[in-house]
């Protein structure tokens, strides 16, 4: 499912760069429907959508929108998408849970977002954990960073590579705006993935254009990770999800395989 290189890849830096893995029309209609609900206070919004935080008292962290799955068919594509899935897979091991899916808007006067993720105090944790073994890749929480639009070199997502497996912790010097060999700025067109372990020390740098920057974070964690509520399927507004959605949603045990991901594996080619 994952190519020698792309497992070489994943395993040296932490991420991968899935190109065009998004059609058109679907980053077409994100965007549509991003500034839509942006444009809309919460108590506006189609429910269960919800702000991730309070945008009146935190007016210039970037705003995330979460939920959007519930709300319109081009999210629930976005969540199963092949081309993500085929990496999700690989690197659950198969057992895949569907944690958020976070619509964001970032402008000139949004913060940029400091290095956050990799080294906490020398201990892995296996709700973020990283490990290569037996010729795979492992990771217990990943974020797909979808891309709606063209991000131009110095702006965006920026991470230290290969910090998923540092030892060390980071010097309090090191900054998103620190530049190669350490610090690399991904730069990606709209419909472009940005896959990458939480693991991984990342962050964003300040958006400069006038015309905002929309992204999706599709964020999954191994099925067996029991998260703090807040995570799993809204029963109250079940009847708005497809049954694959609702299932990639639920937490499962190790040993066993949800029925969303043999239809995938059998649809891929995989096992
Ligand atoms: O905006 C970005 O590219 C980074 C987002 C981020 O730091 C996160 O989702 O944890």
């Amino acid at each position: 499912m994952l190519t020698d290189e792309e497992k070489w890849f994943f395993d040296l830096h932490g991420y991968l760069v899935l190109k065009q893995a998004v059609p058109e029309k679907d980053v077409k209609r994100m965007v549509g429907l991003c500034d839509t609900w942006h444009g809309m206070e919460d108590s506006e919004l189609p429910a269960p959508l919800r702000s991730y935080r309070d945008v009146n008292t935190k007016p210039t962290t970037p705003r995330s929108i979460n939920n959007v799955p519930y709300a319109d068919e081009v999210f629930q594509r976005l969540v199963l998408n092949r081309e993500i899935m085929r990496v999700v897979l690989a690197l659950t091991d198969n057992s895949p849970q569907l944690l958020s899916v976070a619509l964001v808007r970032n402008t000139k006067e949004s913060d940029d977002i400091p290095f956050h993720g990799g080294f906490s105090g020398g201990i892995r944790s296996p709700a973020n954990d990283y490990q290569a073994a037996n010729g795979k890749v492992f990771a217990t929480f990943l974020n797909a960073g979808v891309s709606l639009v063209d991000v131009p070199a110095g702006t965006g997502f920026v991470c230290i590579p290969g910090s998923h497996k540092s030892n060390f912790p980071k010097p309090d010097g090191v900054n998103i705006y620190d530049g190669p060999p350490t610090v690399a700025n991904v730069n990606v067109k709209a419909g472009d993935v940005v896959l990458f372990t939480e693991a991984l020390c990342h962050g964003a740098r300040r958006w400069t254009l006038d015309e905002p920057r929309r992204s999706v974070f599709v964020r999954y964690s191994t099925s067996y990770a029991s998260w703090s509520p807040g995570y799993g399927p809204i029963e109250e507004h079940r009847d708005k999800l497809p049954d694959d959605i609702y299932e990639l949603l639920q937490i499962a045990s190790l040993q066993h395989r949800k029925r969303v991901v043999n239809r995938l594996l059998a649809e891929m080619g995989g096992q």
